[in-house]
């Protein structure tokens, strides 16, 4: 039997909230634009729709709070004793709503962690929610942060997602999808689509469709380059990126992009781009807007096979005598000058 999923990017247009100056988009004004954008999903046969990384907020890492309660108001608490993320009057009205029409959804959101012991982590984190079992099936927590813990001068564009969050602690963990065809999902956040390091994690557990959300300025004015120039470039490093992840790993990916201007000033436009690879590295679709938009692909998923048994059949050709620098080393080391 073929294993064919409907999936449907769903770019969100820019949430224009709190903390940006004058943001006055209400949350559940978003959550409407996000319950709008999963009926045209279901209606269209989507199985599984994917959101974009930190998609409950606007991308605040672009502002330096440091009112406690003001940070706390943008992340969801979580424990081993609960609440889960499932009960978050955030998330509740869009998991409800996805269970009543039967269609998986995948998300990104700032995790407030309290361990058994009592310590609190913050974690940029995405969850695959599967509706048949009305279950998390996966959760995984950003590993690369990009950005820095300290505000660069002013006119800059800011990216303090150091600031914020610490590195995800469960890695890159594959996972299966029972109730679609036993699909293997692996989910990544953003900057992580950039290194092929954290695509190969999940490439060498046979992944079959990656799920990434993401929140890239498509201009900094520190940084060499007119807004045309970079705005270029912005794309071109976010394609090559998905593309060679798709492509050496055999797999399909749906990036997914919270688009367009949330914040005024510097580094408050973000780029759109969400687009769907397929396991050859040729492109599905793409989104054409920076608003609210669907991007909805019906893929087979045995497509991952051609590739996965041929040129990456990663048990015939990979060489682990000559890949140790790539866990024992994090720098790049020059050879000594000649
Ligand atoms: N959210 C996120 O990870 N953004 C980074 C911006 C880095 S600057 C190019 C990204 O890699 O898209």
């Amino acid at each position: 039997m073929a294993r064919i999923i409907t999936v449907a990017a769903a770019q969100l247009g820019p949430i224009k909230a709190v903390p940006n100056p004058g943001g006055d988009e209400p949350r559940d004004a978003a959550m409407k634009r996000m319950l709008s954008l999963l009926e045209d999903a279901a209606a269209k046969g989507a199985q599984l729709v994917v959101y974009p990384e930190l998609a409950l907020t606007t991308f605040f890492p672009r502002a330096m709070l440091t009112d406690p309660a003001e940070i706390a108001a943008l992340f969801e608490p979580e424990s081993p004793a609960g609440p889960s993320i499932v009960e978050s009057p955030h998330l509740k009205p869009l998991l409800e709503r996805a269970t009543a029409l039967g269609v998986d959804v995948s998300i990104g959101y700032a995790e407030r962690w309290t361990d058994e012991e009592g310590k609190t982590t913050d974690y940029n984190t995405a969850i695959y929610y599967e509706a048949a079992s009305r279950a998390v099936l996966a959760k995984y927590r950003k590993v690369h942060l990009p950005g820095r813990t300290f505000l660069l001068p002013e006119g800059s564009a800011q990216q303090l997602e150091k600031y914020y969050f610490t590195p995800g602690d469960l890695g890159f963990q594959a996972f299966r999808v029972p109730s679609r065809h036993q699909a293997i999902c692996g989910m990544l956040i953003c900057n992580d689509r950039r290194w092929p390091e954290a695509w190969r994690c999940l490439g060498l557990q046979g992944v079959e469709l990656v799920l990434c959300g993401f929140n890239t300025s498509d201009y900094k004015p520190q940084e060499p380059g007119s807004v045309a120039e970079q705005t270029e470039m912005a794309y071109l490093h976010h394609y090559i990126s998905c593309q060679g992840g798709s492509y050496t790993n055999a797999c399909f990916g749906v990036h997914v992009a919270k688009a367009g201007a949330e914040a005024e000033g510097a580094g408050g436009t973000l780029m759109g781009g969400t687009v769907i690879y397929d396991p050859m590295g040729r492109k599905v679709g793409e989104t054409t807007t920076l608003d609210d938009e669907l991007l909805v692909a019906t893929l087979d998923l045995d497509m991952c096979k051609q590739q996965k048994s041929t040129i990456f059949n990663f048990a015939n050709h990979r060489r682990l005598e000559h890949y140790g620098r790539i866990v024992e080393q994090v720098g790049a080391e020059e050879p000594p000058e000649a």
